[in-house]
């Protein structure tokens, strides 16, 4: 290990980077230990640069602790899939691995369109890495301090301009990717073939950025990405052909924050200029070296781009961005966001082709009695000549099937129930993290509550007779927002064991934050306080008016468009 050159009082990640030699650390040592399943503390920070994360069955701790053994370690895999799309050699290969190598034998699609693996003892990781390395995918940066999964608008598809904004988004991807060899020599046995800063990591430098960063490319009207909640984003501006014009680029949206810290917020991505397609890289890139350069390396609750944002202010992170850059952004161009989430059913493309978006509950893929929807994604990627497409909703297209076979993939996904029941838009609408039992940082329940309490809400709506009303309901375990929870109409946040802060007032087109209406709240509350609200909305909403808009309109919350007022 190398001197520290890093003066003191930095995060102490900041030290475990500088002392990694990009990012290998003692990795390899870790896995080759045998007396453990875990991997040596230190390297648990670097592991997530990998793609993974050490976790451990929250669901049998205690009992584990009370037998005096270590807990069940594991670990969760991550896939960097920019713009989550998979052929479906590249399916089956992960559908596979879930089944050989790990405990749960589940997919979890994530709210950033890609998937991950949970339950992978220590010995597999490896086997496992090399694994989705074969079918052309790998895991560098879904996880750590840098450029996470690009993601972009789903159904690409459905006009030039997607098809268009799809390709910058794998672009855009590629060109933020680390460039330490790391990754290679430890999991693909690669030969170590670079010494210096400069070959090892041009752009980052040694020590990273000072937290995570997220991109998004979104194609108005549509917010499915939810710009907001990313520090980097791309808005396409279609020209006179439908083509792309270029993109209006939004910094400092973020959802993080931590319960009763008021120095902590989400945030709305705030506009700061147009740029044309072909600047797209060095603008990308020059935002990310501003956040690299001015981010908070010393409290990483500080740390975000929203949060260097909001203390250079818009304008002077335009303009150090224009210095890197070496070119000056546009007036921003006009746009409109109407709505975020999917848009279910089938889809015609430009090119013919058909597009069907099905709703998986949480985005969990596992085999349910009566609805082997593992089963049946696999049975139909053997029979489907286009594409999967994994939303930012945690949800899946199947894309490009032609007019004659539209109708064999219909009747499969009615086979293995992926179209089955009919759904409400509540649940449509709705996200939960992953939360219990793998998330360490859950405090209550997410992925395992949600769907069976918006069975509850349904009722609820169908007494108020507004069954029909869409509206954009998130859960997450904790305050972390991995759900987006922050940008959703009617949102639940764990506080903790069965308890939650109820949020309400966003715009279901992820354009204004919400805000808390009610504190650490037990389900007989929750429900109490949807039958009041819904009672209300139902007699006193005006013509189209949003759920959200109307509790806003009748000042249960305020109107929350800039983070700094979120806790006011
Ligand atoms: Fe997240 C940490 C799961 C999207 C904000 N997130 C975690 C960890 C890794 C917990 C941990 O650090 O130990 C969770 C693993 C749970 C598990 O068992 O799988 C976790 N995050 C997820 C996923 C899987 C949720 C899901 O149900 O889909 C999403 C994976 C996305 C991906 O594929 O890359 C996921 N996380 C998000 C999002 C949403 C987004 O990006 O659109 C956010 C809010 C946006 C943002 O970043 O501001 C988000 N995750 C966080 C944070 C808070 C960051 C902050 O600024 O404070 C943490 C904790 C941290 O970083 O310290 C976190
Ligand atoms: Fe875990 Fe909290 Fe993220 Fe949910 S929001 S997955 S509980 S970190």
């Amino acid at each position: 290990m190398s001197k520290t050159t890093l003066p003191e009082g930095l995060a102490v990640n900041e030290y475990l980077k500088d002392n990694s030699n990009y990012l290998r650390g003692t990795i390899e040592e870790s896995l080759a230990d045998q007396t453990t399943g875990a991997v040596a503390n230190d390297d648990t920070q670097l592991t997530k640069f990998h793609g993974f994360y050490m976790q451990d069955d929250r669901d049998i701790r205690n009992e584990r602790k009370k037998q005096k053994l270590e807990p069940k370690h594991s670990f969760m895999l991550r896939a960097r899939v920019p713009g989550g799309v998979a052929n479906m050699e590249q399916w089956l290969a992960i559908d596979k691995i879930a089944d050989d190598l790990t405990d749960y034998g589940s997919l979890r699609l994530t709210t950033r369109q890609t998937f991950q693996y949970h339950g992978i003892l220590k010995p597999n990781l490896k086997p496992l890495i090399q694994g989705i390395c074969k079918a052309g995918l790998d895991s560098i940066a879904a996880c750590g301090d840098v450029n996470r999964n690009v993601m972009c608008n789903t159904n690409p598809v459905d006009s030039r301009l997607h098809a268009e904004t799809y390709e910058w988004s794998v672009k855009i991807s590629e060109h933020l990717l680390p460039q330490t060899r790391a990754y290679y020599e430890i999991w693909l046995d690669e030969e170590r073939i670079a010494d210096s800063e400069a070959e090892q990591e041009p752009v980052y430098g040694k020590w990273y950025l000072p937290r995570k960063f997220k991109i998004a490319v979104a194609v108005p009207p549509h917010n499915d990405v939810d710009i907001s909640a990313n520090d980097l984003s791309f808005i396409a501006i279609a020209n006179k052909e439908g083509g792309l014009e270029g993109f209006n680029v939004a910094v400092g949206g973020g959802m993080g924050s931590t319960h009763g810290d008021v120095e902590t917020y989400p945030q709305l991505a705030r506009v700061i200029g147009f740029i044309k397609p072909e600047d797209t890289l060095n603008v990308a890139q020059s935002v990310m070296l501003v956040q690299r350069d001015f981010g908070n390396r010393v409290d990483r609750k500080n740390a975000r781009t929203k949060y260097t944002v909001d203390t250079l202010g818009p304008d002077k992170f335009r303009e150090e961005t224009e210095a890197r850059a070496g070119l000056k952004l546009e007036p921003a161009r006009d746009f409109e966001f109407t709505q975020q989430g999917d848009r279910f059913g089938w889809i015609k493309g430009i090119d013919e082709n058909w597009h069907l978006t099905l709703f998986l509950e949480a985005g969990r893929i596992v085999d349910k009695p009566g609805q082997p929807i593992k089963t049946g994604l696999r049975e139909i990627a053997k029979v489907h000549k286009g594409d999967y497409r994994m939303t930012a909703n945690q949800n899946i297209i199947i894309a490009n099937v032609a007019e004659a076979d539209k109708a064999e993939i219909e009747g499969m996904c009615r086979k293995y129930g992926l179209l089955g029941e009919v759904l409400s838009p509540l649940m449509l609408d709705s996200i939960a993290c992953v939360a219990m039992p793998t998330c360490a940082l859950a405090m209550a329940e997410s992925e395992r509550y949600l769907p069976r309490l918006i069975e509850k809400f349904d009722v609820i709506a169908e007494k108020h007779g507004i069954a029909d009303q869409p509206m954009v309901i998130r859960m997450t375990g904790c305050p972390n927002g991995c759900g987006r929870p922050f940008l959703a109409e009617i949102a639940f946040v764990g506080k903790g064991p069965g308890k939650y802060n109820m949020y309400l007032g966003a715009d279901g087109r992820g354009t204004r934050l919400n805000q808390m209406y009610k504190e650490n709240i037990g389900e007989e509350e929750i429900l109490s306080e949807i039958d009041s609200l819904f009672g209300q909305y139902s007699k006193e909403r005006e013509t189209n008016e949003g759920f959200g808009d109307f509790v806003v309109r009748k000042g249960f919350v305020n109107a929350v468009y800039d983070g700094r007022e979120f806790h006011a």
